[in-house]
Formats: C-alpha cells, sequence, structure tokens
C-alpha cells in the first residue's frame, strides 16, 4: 500500500501532493513502482494534528480517488463516515479507519475495511500512553473491532496495530517483536511503520553508537518546537522504514503501508534466505 497524502501538514511529506495534478502524478508513480493498493488521506493524523473539516477533507481526497481509481486498487485514509462513503462513491474500494470505528460504512457499500488501533486521539495520543500489556491489549482491541465488522457483514476485513498512533518506542517495538501473535489471530495484518517518528529516534541512537554521528550516514537534528529528544527527520528514515517492512511481511503481515514504494517492493522481492 502506497501512500498519497494529499495534506499541507503530514509529518513526512506535508505540502508536497496537496496539489490536485501533483497528488494524481504521485499516485500513478507509486503504481509503476509496485503498489497493489494506493491509500488517499486528506487529514493528517500525526501527533498534536488538528482535526480537518469535512468539506475540505471530501474536497482534497475525492477528485485524487476518482483519477486513481482506473488504474489501481484505491483507499481512502480517513476516520470520517462522510469522506469515506464519498470516496467509495468516487471509486474507492477500501476504507483505511484509523479510529476503527466505520465498518458500518465499509459494510454498506460493500468494501474492505482496515481495523487501526489508537490510543486517544491524534492531538493528545502521544501524552504518556500507558498499557498493561501492549500486544495484548492492541490484539484484543482488534479483533473485537473485526468481529464487529464480519458481523454487520463486511467481507474483507484488516487489522492495523496502529504503530506511533498513542505509543512509545518501547511499545511500538513490542508489537513488532510480537507480530506474530497478530497474525495468529487469522486476520489479514497490516502494518505502517514508513518514516515513523521511532525510527528517527532508533537510527540517531545507532548512529551514536557506532560513533559516526558526526560523519553519516544520518544527519541527525534536534526536533522542532523546543523537544529535547534528537532524531533523523524523516526524508533519511529509508532504512529504518525498509528493515521493518521487511521484518512485518516475514512475520506473516500481508499489506504494508509505504511511502517509499519502489525501495520497499526491491526489499520484498529479496529472496528468503
Ligand atoms: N499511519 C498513518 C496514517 N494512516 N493507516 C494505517 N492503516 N496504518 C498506519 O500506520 C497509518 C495509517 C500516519 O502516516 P502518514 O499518513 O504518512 O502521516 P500523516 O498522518 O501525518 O498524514
Amino acid at each position: 500500500m502506497g501512500v498519497v497524502n494529499v495534506t499541507p501538514d503530514s509529518f513526512s511529506d506535508g505540502g508536497r501532493y496537496l496539489d490536485h495534478e501533483a497528488a494524481v502524478a504521485h499516485g500513478l508513480q507509486l503504481v509503476t513502482e509496485g503498489a497493489d493498493v494506493v491509500d488517499v488521506g486528506g487529514e493528517s493524523t500525526r501527533p498534536g494534528a488538528a482535526p480537518v473539516p469535512d468539506d475540505e477533507e471530501r474536497a482534497r481526497v475525492v477528485p485524487v480517488v476518482e483519477a486513481l481509481a482506473p488504474h489501481v486498487r484505491v483507499s481512502v485514509d480517513t476516520r470520517t463516515a462522510a469522506v469515506a462513503e464519498a470516496a467509495v462513491d468516487a471509486g474507492a474500494t477500501l476504507v483505511n479507519d484509523v479510529s476503527a470505528t466505520l465498518h458500518p460504512v465499509a459494510a454498506a457499500a460493500g468494501v474492505g475495511w482496515v481495523a487501526m488501533h489508537m490510543r486517544g486521539d491524534p492531538a493528545t495520543m502521544q501524552r504518556d500512553p500507558r498499557y498493561r500489556d501492549v500486544v495484548d491489549e492492541v490484539g484484543a482491541f482488534l479483533v473485537e473491532r473485526a468481529e464487529a465488522a464480519r458481523a454487520a457483514g463486511v467481507g474483507e476485513v484488516w487489522i492495523d496495530p496502529g504503530i506511533g498512533f498513542g505509543k512509545t518506542t518501547a511499545h511500538n517495538l513490542a508489537l513488532l517483536a510480537r507480530l506474530d501473535e497478530l497474525v495468529a489471530t487469522g486476520w489479514p495484518v497490516v502494518v505502517g511503520t514508513s518514516r515513523k517518528r521511532f525510527l528517527g529516534q532508533l537510527l540517531a541512537q545507532a548512529d551514536a553508537t557506532s560513533g559516526t554521528e558526526s560523519t553519516g550516514p544520518h544527519i541527525p537534528r534536534r526536533e522542532p518546537g523546543g523537544a529535547a529528544a534528537v532524531v533523523v527527520p524523516p526524508d533519511d528514515r529509508i532504512e529504518g522504514s525498509l528493515a521493518t517492512a521487511v521484518w512485518s511481511a516475514a512475520a506473516g503481515a500481508g499489506m504494508v503501508r509505504v511511502h517509499d514504494v519502489a525501495a520497499t517492493v526491491a526489499a520484498l522481492r529479496l529472496p528468503a534466505p
């Protein structure tokens, strides 16, 4: 699944594809690079992001979905029923739902649904998230959501642990380390680690440990807003994105949601050892 963010403020590509032509061209480029699904979103869900009015989100997403749908399977990345419905009318056949509440829309429209786990909402989710056992809690939540969707009549249901959505780096790593437990639920699994902040943190740490901090391969920087952490910026997180995509696929995930489609497809095509 390749990502097209039609937003001014997404964490890794905000503003690059807000323009209609640029968004469509990027989506088509991802198809030539090997994406099976293109995920079109009109609202950033990065930590601290403010909600976008429904009309605005719909106006961003629908024309891009319409233009891409004849060429590739399109999913709509939204947590708003009206936007999901409009995108399905425009040709989307998968609702990628970070709120895990829109299964009635998918059931009524006869399309697929991705249920993602998020703790709280984007505005507040990274304020001290805590779990007793993150893998057990996320897994139980997703299975309950998937069963509700199946009971409501959704034929194609995916579950997604929601890497970075109300989770610390340790939580994200636990979910990846024990991804096989989510796979063992029998529901097909989607994973989205691409360019996420925890990778920026881990890459900066790895460079520091190997003594290459000042000479590369990455250039870490202090995060904006006076935050104390030093991280590798989003465009420079490719190694972490690829390593975790390959790891996820090897653990049994059926789909990975990525920005760097060509590199991910090449990495996933490597013969298994
Ligand atoms: N992550 C993001 C958005 N949508 N959907 C699923 N199913 N899984 C994810 O992990 C996931 C998602 C966040 O990434 P991005 O779209 O690049 O950024 P932003 O939310 O800032 O637009």
